[in-house]
């Protein structure tokens, strides 16, 4: 098929996308643009996060900032990218971010879609060279084009998502997406500027060895969970965490695995976000024929009462995720 050859040349990203619109005809291709949009946005992040550790000594190869302004945080830098190649691009309408406290209105009256993003997640990492990662989910706005940004065309739950992805700034740099049908993967190739498709129809390992967590907390943990630590241990399963929740989730996806962010006694919602980063990856997960939870009920169903809203995430291999959702209801 045309398809199969199209793979065995190489696939960008843009062709695939592109191959996909012709699925739909009668789709306006706005979506299309729209994550063209973003995959540029996060090839400049990629550059500006592979320079990182010498934006210090930007001086010494003649790079100094011609107003001496001080340079940025990546974090700042990324938000910025992101924000302005959506507004420029002028299928969005809103944008809520991790980095900012408000809904940004784009003004932009024929924009039928809002994205939610965390920009540059785990960005603590950047200081010591790991891996670090953009969060995106894209919903359609729900009031009329044109209308003034209402609170539920950003309020919605993560079921509505009709796209969301990440891209992985790794040891390679990868962005990986679904529209609603598969998950697919790209490997950026820097020389040519380009992602090509290289994990194509990704799908989740049902069960898994691997399990995620920050242990250094568990005497804030409730029992359940604890429990099924230790069933982790006796089984002697692989504990792996990066801290850097994009890198944590990739590898347990492709590799089968759980990642877990808790609620603890201090932090009874945990510290992920749910627009930014849980519903994201929740979708992906579902997708790729993982499961999300908050330790009781499905991540997408939540609907959000506030922007910047926490949730506990338990996300991985189907089977890790109902096992550890059972010991919690027992213990509860
Ligand atoms: P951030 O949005 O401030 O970067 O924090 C999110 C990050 C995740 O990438 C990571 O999984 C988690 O925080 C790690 O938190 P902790 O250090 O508490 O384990
Ligand atoms: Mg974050």
């Amino acid at each position: 098929s045309t398809s199969n050859l199209a793979y065995s040349v190489g696939v960008t990203l843009d062709r695939f996308i592109k191959m996909k619109q012709d699925d739909f005809p009668f789709a306006s291709g706005e979506l299309s643009q729209l994550l063209r949009d973003i995959a540029l946005a996060s090839k400049i992040v990629n550059r500006e996060t592979n320079r990182a550790g010498l934006s210090n000594i930007g001086g010494a190869f003649g790079n100094t900032n011609i107003q001496g302004e001080e340079q940025q945080k990546l974090d700042v830098i990324a938000n910025i990218r992101f924000t302005r190649a959506l507004t420029k691009g002028g299928e969005v309408c809103a944008v809520v971010s991790e980095e900012d406290d408000e809904v940004i209105d784009l003004q932009n009256k024929s924009g039928k879609y809002v994205v939610a993003i965390d920009p540059l997640d785990g960005s603590s990492n950047i200081d010591v060279n790991i891996s670090i990662g953009t969060i995106f989910s894209i919903y359609r706005r729900v009031t009329p084009i044109g209308s003034p940004i209402q609170a539920e065309d950003i309020m919605q739950p993560g079921s509505q998502q009709v796209a969301a992805g990440y891209v992985l700034y790794g040891s390679s740099t990868m962005m990986v997406y679904t529209t609603g049908n598969g998950v697919n993967g790209f490997t950026y190739e820097p020389s040519l500027g380009e992602f090509f498709l290289s994990h194509p129809n990704m799908s989740a390992p049902d069960n898994g060895k691997i399990y995620s967590i920050n242990e250094g907390t568990s005497n804030l943990f409730e029992p359940g969970l604890n429990k099924y630590i230790e069933t982790c241990k006796q089984r002697e399963y692989s504990a792996r965490y990066i801290g850097s929740l994009v890198a944590d989730f990739h590898r347990n996806l492709l590799k089968g695995g759980i990642y877990i962010y808790p609620a603890t006694s201090k932090a009874p919602n945990g510290k992920l976000r749910l627009l930014y980063e849980a519903n994201a990856l929740s979708f992906i997960a579902e997708q790729s024929g993982g499961k999300a939870s908050d330790g009781a009920q499905r991540i997408l169903d939540i609907l959000p009462q506030s922007l910047h809203q926490r949730t506990p995430l338990y996300i991985g291999s189907k089977k890790m995720v109902e096992e550890v959702e059972e010991v919690l209801r027992n213990y509860r």
